[in-house]
């Protein structure tokens, strides 16, 4: 199957553990958006991408593009984590001439897509999905959004085209964690009732914890890809996830923790 079958659970702790000790050694940025996303990142690499670290651009594997670019670390550390490229690279993240930039370039292994700017994830996940039935290839495509990432009108036309070219290959996950850079999403730009909007635009429409790996791994593996839609998952996610003090906080989208910090975040983690 290509399925690595790893503990979630564990690989999402470990991620946790590297993206802060990244984010602290570079100071920088985006902590609490990466933090939001280990759960379901780890659920994908652990147990739901038909993927190979050792052949990272095997024609048959499913593609994962991360839309919120900005929260690379989780990625980065993913891929290391699971053997795409070895670990001690990561001590490289956001330092001069290293492949692993602050947001997320296709120049690391595993990577599809360069992302960062927001609201071009999903397009292109629409033309990957779309160059897969033409190819007659059964190969997915999940893309994984931010939620005050939908504010980009790039995405709802992008969900036109999916529905329009009926693509059942194709997942996007909204990381649900109500907070932009500065503010709450429903202050800034209003995106509710969001689950009624996808299916307004013809899509598969579910809702899940984004921190419940049981429940994640239960509906990766449930959808329903013969139904003729593109199906958008609504996952409930809290930003700065798995550390007390940066959890539901937007001061964690740009600061960076001190060495205190840093510490008192991996004894929470069980990591001294
Ligand atoms: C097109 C574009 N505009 C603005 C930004 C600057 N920016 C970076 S992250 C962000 C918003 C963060 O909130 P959200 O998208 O909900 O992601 P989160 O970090 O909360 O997961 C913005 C506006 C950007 N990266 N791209």
């Amino acid at each position: 199957m290509n399925i690595l079958n790893i503990d979630s659970s564990d690989l999402a702790r470990r991620m946790r553990v590297q993206a802060l000790q990244m984010v602290h050694r570079a100071k920088a940025s985006h902590i609490g958006s990466a933090l939001s996303i280990c759960d379901i990142v780890a659920v994908l690499y652990a147990q739901t991408l038909k993927l190979a670290p050792r052949e990272p651009t095997a024609p048959w594997r499913d593609r994962f593009i991360l839309s919120k670019g900005h929260a690379c670390v989780a990625v980065y550390a993913a891929l290391a984590e699971t053997g795409f490229f070895p670990i001690k690279d990561l001590l490289t993240y956001g330092q001069d001439h290293s492949a692993l930039m602050n947001h997320i370039s296709h120049k690391v292994l595993g990577v599809e897509f360069s992302t960062g700017s927001l609201g071009h994830g999903l397009p292109f996940g629409a033309g990957k999905a779309l160059a897969a039935k033409r190819l007659k290839q059964d190969w997915r495509t999940f893309v994984l959004l931010s939620d005050g990432e939908l504010g980009e009108g790039s995405n709802w036309e992008a969900m036109m085209f999916a529905a329009h070219h009926h693509l059942n290959n194709l997942v996007a996950i909204v990381d649900y964690n109500k907070l932009q850079s500065l503010t709450t999403v429903d202050k800034t730009l209003r995106i509710e009732p969001l689950a009624d909007k996808a299916r307004a635009f013809g899509w598969a429409v579910h809702e899940v914890d984004g921190h419940d790996h049981r429940a994640l791994r239960k509906l990766f593996s449930q959808l329903n890809l013969k139904a003729g839609k593109p199906s958008f998952l609504i996952a409930h996610t809290i930003k700065g996830k798995g550390v007390s003090f940066m959890e539901n906080s937007v001061e964690w989208h740009y600061k960076s923790p001190s060495t205190d910090q840093l510490a008192l975040a991996l004894g929470e983690l069980n990591h001294a």
